[in-house]
């Protein structure tokens, strides 16, 4: 009676499995856990098979307990080969979804690269240090005295309107250029002196082409007979240097309190190589900076006597420079620092 009931379970145990063993997936998992639970479980059709053997006579127990132990060991490894049949199937098809197509172009590291602001600097100083200059630091915050008296622009002198200041405390402003680094250069070197001061300056100033806050890099040189001919041809080697060999320079004749004669320095338009365009609004040339003698006043300021010693000055914006390089349309894209744009001058 027993034995019919083994067999019939083993049966029906192993149609189950062939169902199970054909579905595909989760719904194989599915099938495996529920024959697993179905017949083997605490509740499964095993279990109550084993409660029945109390009913079995005393003498035939050895003989049904050996035969219900033997199938359960089948059913039970069966089960455990279709599991494992099934875990080694799912590796082997995640194994082959991951495969890597060594054949594929490797994944380049995103590289950085200088701030166009960076590489201009980096260029005009080059061009200078050859010629025998050396950089010389300057503060961002600075006094009244250095940035305007000191350089010959009094207190109530309109040219102080030139540059819409920031003032700080009494006394003190965010320098609105670098000019005032010629005098603590002077006052701390003396002269003969060849200095570069690159650095940032502030202004109240806001728009395509002008930034509250730039960089200038003021250049001075002081010796015993320097005239606007040496200016001329320092200036013509750092516009070839900066733009393109084939760039000519002139001069215009400008006004800055601090120096006298005093210049605006154009150069031949790196875009159209002078014929007129866009970028130099048809005229051929454009502006890069400011430039002159060092006015007597500036000199006796810094104990430096003018009948002795004569000397140039110049400024420069950076941002104008690179705009003018790049062809940008607008200074504030050097400020944004969208990746877009950065990423073209690696
Ligand atoms: C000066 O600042 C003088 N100190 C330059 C100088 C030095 C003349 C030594 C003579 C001797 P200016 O205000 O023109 O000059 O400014 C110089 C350059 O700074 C300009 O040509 C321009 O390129 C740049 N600049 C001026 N204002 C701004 C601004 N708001 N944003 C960006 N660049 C500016």
């Amino acid at each position: 009676m027993l034995q019919q009931k083994i067999e019939a379970l083993k049966a029906s145990f192993q149609q189950s499995l062939t169902e199970a063993r054909l579905a595909e997936g989760a719904k194989k998992a599915e099938a495996l856990a529920q024959l697993k639970s179905a017949f083997l479980g605490k509740n499964g059709g095993f279990t109550e098979l084993m409660k029945s053997m109390k009913d079995v006579p005393a003498a035939e127990k050895p003989a049904a307990g050996k035969l219900l132990n033997t199938v359960k060991q089948e059913l039970e490894a069966a089960l455990k080969a279709e599991e494992e049949a099934f875990a080694a199937a799912k590796r082997a098809e995640a194994l082959a979804k991951d495969k890597i197509d060594i054949t594929l172009p490797a994944k380049k590291p995103a590289l950085g690269s200088l701030h166009p602001l960076t590489l201009v600097r980096e260029k005009i100083l080059q061009a200078f240090l050859g010629l025998g200059f050396e950089v010389y630091d300057g503060p961002e915050i600075e006094t009244e005295y250095h940035s305007f008296e000191a350089l010959n622009i009094p207190a109530d002198h309109p040219a102080r309107d030139m540059q819409d200041t920031f003032y700080m405390a009494d006394g003190i402003v965010l320098r609105p250029h670098t000019s005032p680094a010629q005098i603590r250069a002077m006052q701390q070197k003396g002269v003969p002196i060849r200095i570069l001061c690159p650095g940032r300056v502030f202004r109240a100033d806001d728009d395509a082409t002008h930034s509250p806050m730039f960089h200038q890099i003021e250049g001075l040189a002081v010796e015993k007979n320097l005239s606007l001919a040496d200016l001329k041809g320092i200036l013509e080697v750092f516009a070839k240097t900066v733009f393109t060999p084939d760039t000519k320079v002139r001069f215009r004749p400008s006004f800055f309190p601090f120096t006298e004669p005093s210049v605006e320095v154009d150069v031949s338009c790196s875009m159209c190589g002078g014929k007129g365009c866009r970028l130099c609004k048809g005229t051929g040339w454009i502006e890069i900076l400011g430039a002159g003698i060092v006015n007597r006043h500036v000199l006796e300021n810094c104990g430096v006597d003018p009948d002795q010693y004569r000397g140039f000055a110049f400024g420069l914006g950076v941002e104008r420079i690179t705009m003018i390089k790049y062809g940008l349309p607008d200074m504030r894209l050097l400020f944004e620092n969208d990746v877009r744009f950065l990423e073209q001058f690696r």
